[in-house]
């Protein structure tokens, strides 16, 4: 690492990181202080378990259905079924290296991690969207951001020394107070036992029905964002699971 960047020279290297995500359609970029993370994070979650050196998480996301539309364009044609290799996954890879580059060019180092399905490694990219100010948890299990509800999707967090300035998290943002829930009345699979989601009701009912295998209704009723709703095809594509 270079110990003597100034605070103005990171606050560039930010700068320009963010604009270099925007382009590719990735709007959303928060910083993560890992050790105030790791204080909060249950064991086996934690940033420091995964690499000791990591002092800040830079969180990478994506808001409504911009980046999809990236995606289609870079990759047209007919999409593999699921289990069958993943060109989405592959684009963000592609998408992410050019930050990573950047931070390495700066001096730094880095880890990348992906929230991908089956990926090997216990971050949760819920709680890492939360911390880095993308929105707050809800009672639909994902983070609502307040302009793009809950049609914002976690790509990447890249682990690094880079004494980047930190995202405040949003934590005055309380989305579900005071809704009275069309989340929890549309759900067909029974999703909200305790009056908030739980993973097992909601595989089962993406294994038995075809509505959840395309679609999430409790995701399309919330309040929030419904003008960045995803179209029919990128829904189904992170619908269905192998
Ligand atoms: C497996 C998986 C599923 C499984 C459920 C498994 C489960 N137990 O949750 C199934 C297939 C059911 C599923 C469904 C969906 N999923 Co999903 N899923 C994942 C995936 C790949 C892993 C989840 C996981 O098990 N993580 C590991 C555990 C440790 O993380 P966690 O459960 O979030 O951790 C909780 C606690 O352990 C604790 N915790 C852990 N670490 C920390 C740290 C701190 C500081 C704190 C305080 C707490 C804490 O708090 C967390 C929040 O409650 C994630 C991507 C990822 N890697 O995170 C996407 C992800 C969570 N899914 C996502 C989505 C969008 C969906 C669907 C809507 C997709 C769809 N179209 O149908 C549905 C419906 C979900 C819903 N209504 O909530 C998004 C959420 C985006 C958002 N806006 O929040 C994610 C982040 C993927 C992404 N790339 O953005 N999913
Ligand atoms: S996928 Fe189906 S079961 Fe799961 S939360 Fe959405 S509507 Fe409910
Ligand atoms: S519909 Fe209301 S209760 Fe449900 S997740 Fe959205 S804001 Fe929260």
């Amino acid at each position: 690492m270079q110990s003597s960047q100034t605070a103005g020279e990171t606050a560039g290297l930010l700068t320009a990181l963010r604009r270099e995500a925007a382009g590719r359609g990735l709007d959303l970029v928060g910083v993560v202080d890992a050790a105030a993370y790791d204080r909060a994070a249950p064991s086996g979650h934690r940033i420091g378990e995964v690499w000791p050196g990591t002092g800040v998480a830079v969180v990478i996301g994506s808001a409504g259905p911009l980046y999809w539309s990236r995606f289609r364009v870079a990759r047209p044609g007919t999409l593999p079924p699921k289990g069958q290799g993943d060109p989405l996954d592959d684009f963000t890879i592609e998408s992410v290296a050019p930050l990573r580059a950047m931070l390495r060019a700066a001096g730094y180092a880095e880890q990348t991690l992906y929230p991908f399905f089956g990926a090997d490694h216990a971050l949760s990219f819920r709680a890492l969207g939360s911390a880095a100010g993308f929105g707050a948890m809800s009672v639909l299990g994902l983070v609502i951001h307040p302009a793009f509800g809950p049609w914002i999707a976690a790509r990447a967090a890249i682990l690094t020394d880079a004494p980047l300035e930190v995202t405040r998290p949003l934590d005055s943002f309380d989305p579900c107070r005071d809704c009275p829930a069309p989340c929890i009345a549309v759900c067909p699979g029974g999703a909200f036992p305790e009056g908030r989601w739980a993973a097992e009701p909601c595989l089962a009912a993406k294994r038995a029905q075809e509505v959840c295998r395309s679609s999430c209704l409790s995701r399309i009723h919330c309040v929030y964002g419904e003008e960045y709703q995803y179209g029919p095809e990128e829904m189904a594509y992170y619908s269905t699971y192998p």
